[in-house]
């Protein structure tokens, strides 16, 4: 049995061994823009394959379904606390297995089957949980969408009032994947306020941002936040919920356990519980400044270049770009960047079709490639690069640009390295 507990994978299961390794290869050689993804420390990793995952445990700190949980408890209070300090506020769940869950929690704690929620559009940057058809949050609640003004591209806070008041929806929520801008959190709690809602904010994508304080926290203003860990907040995979107060703490811890998950992901909740410690010290803020610096960077590279970005900018880690001027799909532009070892994804723009093949957008984010050290001169560098392969494979010449664009992305990874 002492092989069992001691041979490394790569003698034990050649395949999965290869592609890790494979993986991380990739990682290190490529440029990451998918804007929900981020390149987390080695103390994530170590609580991630940490014996602690052999754990299981239901319940919370101090009231466990099962008996060992002494340690678990300590890491799990910790992450709490964490989150707390760190938002500013009095009620953290950190047991969420997925920012969907949390939304789910969310849902399951202030309305009922059958009740009207109003979200931001899919095409227009929300999320899939947020009320989508397919997805549970479609099935069981009536879904309505606002969505952005077709001129400007941001959110279009006088139709979302008047659908908000011929709709009477019990929520409204605000947040979503692929939204750049900054999002009016007082003038939505007025709106939820005038017809009685409640008022619930997804800031996954920019948890980070608002984290390191360059942008608005929506905690004041909203009953429910969540967010993930993941993304710009730069740990494992998983959800948080918050709230200002402890008004629907009861609620809300009932909702998590047993109301939509059994027991926690205990190796998870200690890297989550590192990531948001992480997050508390003075270098985040530099992190978290240098993610929205480089961002602009990027779509002021990009705008020069001739490339529509939806919004004509960015308030956030994400550059949504409008492919339509240089006549591409995003799935064509997607497979252009990675041919040069940048990865990205396609993506809809407002008003974009409602079938994946057929998107004219796509989302870039500077999160990860921040934390791999690119500042504003890099993040231009890739602007360019990025601009001659859609220039190129707008015009049918994508192979006279590849080789060259690979090997400036190269040089970036070499000065660059990560977990080498
Ligand atoms: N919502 C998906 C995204 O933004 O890419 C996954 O988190």
């Amino acid at each position: 049995m002492s092989t069992f507990f001691h041979t490394p994978i790569e003698q034990t299961d050649s395949l999965i061994a290869n592609a890790l390794s494979d993986e991380k290869s990739r990682q290190q050689n490529q440029i990451e823009l998918i804007a929900s993804e981020n390149i987390v420390s080695r103390a994530v990793l170590d609580c991630l394959g940490h014996e602690m995952t052999n754990k299981t445990l239901e319940g919370y700190p101090g009231s466990r379904f099962h008996g060992g949980g002494r340690f678990v408890d300590v890491v799990e209070q910790a992450a709490i606390d964490r989150a707390k300090e760190l938002f500013s506020c009095d009620y953290a769940n950190v047991q969420p297995h997925s920012g969907s869950q949390a939304n789910q929690a969310v849902f399951f704690t202030l309305v009922n089957p059958g009740d009207r929620v109003l979200s931001l559009d899919l095409a227009a940057g929300g999320h899939l949980s947020h009320g989508l058809g397919a997805n549970l949050s479609g099935r069981w609640f009536e879904a309505h969408h606002y969505g952005v003004d077709r001129e400007t591209g941001l959110i279009d806070y006088d139709r979302m009032e008047a659908l908000a008041k011929e709709l009477k929806p019990k929520l409204l929520i605000a947040g979503g994947s692929a939204y750049p801008r900054e999002i009016d959190f007082e003038r939505m709690r007025a709106i939820a306020d005038k017809v009685d809602a409640f008022f619930h904010v997804d800031m996954a994508h920019f948890a980070g941002l608002v984290a390191g304080g360059v942008h608005p926290s929506p905690l004041s203003c909203a009953d429910l936040v969540t967010c993930t860990t993941t993304k710009t907040l730069r740990g494992p995979r998983g959800g948080v919920i918050l709230s200002k107060n402890k008004d629907y703490e009861r609620k809300l811890q009932a909702a998590v356990f047993p109301g939509v998950q059994g027991s926690i992901h205990t190796q998870v909740i200690a890297a989550k519980a590192v990531c948001l410690g992480e997050a508390l010290n003075a270098s985040f803020k530099d992190y978290a400044r240098q993610v929205k610096a480089n961002a602009q960077v990027l779509a002021k590279t990009l705008m020069s270049k001739g490339i529509g970005i939806v919004s004509g900018g960015t308030d956030t880690h994400i550059v949504l770009l409008d492919l339509r001027g240089q006549n591409l799909k995003g799935s064509q532009v997607e497979k252009a960047l990675d041919a040069a070892d940048i990865t990205s994804n396609k993506n809809p723009i407002p008003f974009d079709s409602p079938r994946p093949p057929e998107w004219v957008g796509l989302r870039l984010g500077t999160g990860a490639a921040t934390t791999r050290g690119l500042k504003e001169k890099e993040f231009a560098e890739l602007g360019d690069i990025i601009a001659d392969l859609i220039l190129a494979e707008g015009e049918g010449k994508l192979s006279s640009v590849v080789e060259s664009a690979k090997s400036k992305t190269s040089k970036l990874c070499k000065e660059f390295p990560i977990y080498s």
